[in-house]
């Protein structure tokens, strides 16, 4: 699609974001996004009117829909749908001024926020070990002792490897790429933000050993418009329906 057309689409009518209603999951990435740039956008399942349920369902099952998403999160653009959190995320740090101008470093951020959906992966894989279709409650043995491995092995492997690149990046001031804020900064913020929720306990030590992460987490929650956005009710609080949970036998 043509900028030119993306433009004149956006004009016409605003984002709609597809996202489950009551959890933050994935779809909070692109909150975060959109509210950081000040996009206008419809959180669409969130809207009482039966229509906008409709449409949701219709995207995920209508064969007339082009390039159907295969789940939620995705976003309508004009008459468009993109699908997949880093695609849609890509799609956006271009459009709203969220990722360097760079060929290489777009790429880069772009990598860095798949890294980010590997943990998201991972944090979930932690309550449904066996199987997203099955209850917690009937997985719960294999619950522990995945979670114990990720709790010991896996996330400290993430979080030394943002901690280490964003050492590489600037020493001082807490950025993943470049100078300026990029959307894989807003989503490593929510990282911090679910780890911190879901394992209280195992990330009790996180600013002695991750110190740039955690400067990155404090400065991202200062920026003025996210500061807004987490104070208000369009921020929906962590729950155990969601990535994020806190059940306190997961946590050590
Ligand atoms: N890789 C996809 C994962 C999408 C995904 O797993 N979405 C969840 C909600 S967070 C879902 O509803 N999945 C339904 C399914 O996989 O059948 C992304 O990052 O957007």
């Amino acid at each position: 699609m043509l900028t030119k057309d993306v433009e004149e689409m956006e004009r016409v009518k605003p984002y709609g974001l597809y996202y489950w209603p009551g959890i933050q999951g994935r779809g909070e990435f692109i909150r975060l996004a959109l509210e950081y740039a000040g996009v206008k956008y419809v959180d669409v399942a969130r809207q009482k009117n039966k229509k906008a349920g409709q449409m949701f369902a219709a995207y995920l099952s209508s064969h007339s829909v082009a390039n159907p998403p295969f789940a939620p999160p995705f976003l309508e653009v004009g008459d468009s749908i993109i699908g997949q959190t880093a695609a849609i995320l890509l799609f956006l740090g271009d459009r709203h001024g969220l990722a360097p101008r760079n060929k290489m470093k777009r790429l880069w951020t772009h990598q860095i926020q798949l890294t980010i959906g590997d943990c998201v992966n991972e944090v979930h894989d932690t309550h449904h070990p066996i199987s997203a279709s099955l209850y917690y409650e009937d997985q719960k043995l294999h619950a522990k002792r995945r979670a114990k491995i990720f709790r010991e092995e896996r996330m400290p492997k993430f979080l030394s490897w943002f901690e280490q690149i964003l050492q590489q990046n600037l020493p001082r001031d807490p950025r993943l790429v470049g100078r300026s804020i990029t959307y894989a900064d807003l989503s490593l913020f929510q990282l911090v933000e679910g780890l911190r929720y879901a394992f209280p306990r195992a990330m009790q030590n996180a600013p002695n050993s991750y110190p740039r992460l955690c400067a990155l987490h404090q400065f991202v929650a200062q920026l003025p418009r996210i500061k807004a956005y987490c104070a208000s009710d369009r921020r929906i609080p962590f729950n155990e329906d969601g990535i994020f949970r806190h059940y306190p036998e997961l946590d050590g």
